[in-house]
Order: structure tokens, then C-alpha cells, then sequence
């Protein structure tokens, strides 16, 4: 039986995961919105990504994405050696913890019925995300990935990073801007993002 991932097309969470399943050319079938109020029977706490392998139900990406290198180490997303390990993992984490709850509050406000974005909101958004973006920067001008091969880390930043326009200059980041670029010319993340072109596009336009 194919495995499960329920799944909403806004959650950068379950894109990451989305994309390292086609990375690793895994059988699966998405659990789309309209299944989402399902998520509680998996999860209580009601958050996708959950992965439903048979009776194995996994929450939380990184655990996710740990437990599908585990079960198919075919084209792994953590390195084997310890010290690689943790700098893929410092760089996941930082996607998710540092760069997405910006983004995150940047996308209630465009998708949810709420009032106008509040004054001030989008140059704070700017102000603490250029440095994020510099580091990036940093890490990418010598590597063609975050961690030398493609690993969770590029998974994780990927989604969170690729909308930009309205929160950085370009020509700041060309790095950046050559990864997304290459990244997303690979067939899987193609496949994984596809789902979700509509509503980024509504969140750049105004
Ligand atoms: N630490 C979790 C975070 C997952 C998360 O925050 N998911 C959000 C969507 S981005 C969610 O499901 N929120 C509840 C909802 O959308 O109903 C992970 O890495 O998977």
C-alpha cells in the first residue's frame, strides 16, 4: 500500500517533505485540503505534514524526512558523517524556525480574510530578513548546495526563500538566486511545488 502525506499546498512544512519524496522517487499518495480535518485522527495537535506509512503515522518534517531516509536510504537528505549531519540539520532548522515564521505572518495576511496588512509590517518583514538572505548568500557563493550535495537543508529553505520579490533586492543575492533557479529546474521539486503556483503568485502580486 502507497504511503500517505496529508498535505496542504501553503505549508512550506509539507513541500519540503513533498519535494524529498519525489527526490527520493517514493510511491505516494497526497491527502489533499479537503482531507486536512482528517489530520487530527494522525496528529491531535492538527498540523501537516503527517506521513502514513501502514501503521507507522509520523509528524513533524525533520522527523519525517529522518524516518523516510531511514526506510529508503536511497538518495539520503542527512549525511552519514556526524559533523555533516548537524551543519544540514542547523540549516533545516533555520529555515523552519528563523526564515518561515516571518514568511508565515507575511501569508495570514494575504490568505486569511483579515484586515490590510498592518503599516509597517512588510519593512520589518524586510529589515529582518536581509540578513537571513546574506547568509545565505554567504554559504551559496561557494557551493552549489547549502551543505555540498542536495540535502533536507535545501528542501527546507527552498519554499520559505523562493518568494522574494517584494521582500529583497535580487541583485543582492545572485547565489541565491542561481540556487533557486537551479532547483528548480529538478524535475522533483518541480512536481513537489507544482500544486502551489497559484496561490504564491497571489501572494507576490499586491
Ligand atoms: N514543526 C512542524 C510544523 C508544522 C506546521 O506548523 N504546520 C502548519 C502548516 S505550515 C499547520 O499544519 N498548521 C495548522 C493548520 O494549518 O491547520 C513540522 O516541521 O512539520
Amino acid at each position: 500500500m502507497a504511503m500517505k502525506l496529508a498535505y496542504t499546498a501553503l505549508s512550506p512544512y509539507c513541500r519540503k517533505v513533498r519535494m524529498a519524496m519525489e527526490y527520493k522517487g517514493l510511491d505516494f499518495e497526497i491527502l489533499t485540503a479537503d482531507h486536512v480535518t482528517e489530520v487530527p485522527v494522525f496528529n491531535p495537535r492538527a498540523e501537516v505534514p503527517v506521513l502514513v506509512d501502514g501503521d507507522a503515522v509520523v509528524c513533524n518534517s525533520p522527523d519525517i524526512l529522518g524516518y523516510l531516509d531511514r526506510k529508503f536510504p536511497q538518495r539520503p537528505l542527512y549525511p552519514a558523517i556526524a559533523s555533516e549531519y548537524a551543519e544540514v540539520r542547523e540549516w533545516e532548522r533555520f529555515a523552519d524556525t528563523q526564515v518561515d515564521p516571518i514568511m508565515t505572518v507575511i501569508g495570514n495576511w494575504k490568505f486569511a480574510e483579515l484586515p490590510p496588512m498592518p503599516d509597517g509590517l512588510l519593512g520589518a518583514a524586510r529589515r529582518d530578513l536581509q540578513p537571513m538572505y546574506d547568509r545565505i548568500e554567504q554559504q551559496l557563493a561557494s557551493r552549489e548546495y547549502l551543505c555540498g550535495d542536495i540535502s533536507a537543508a535545501d528542501f527546507a529553505l527552498y519554499p520559505v526563500v523562493r518568494v522574494r520579490s517584494r521582500l529583497a533586492d535580487a541583485s543582492t543575492t545572485p547565489h541565491l538566486v542561481r540556487w533557486a533557479e537551479a532547483l528548480g529546474r529538478r524535475e522533483g521539486v518541480a512536481r513537489g511545488m507544482a500544486a502551489t503556483e497559484q496561490p504564491l503568485s497571489k501572494a507576490t502580486a499586491g
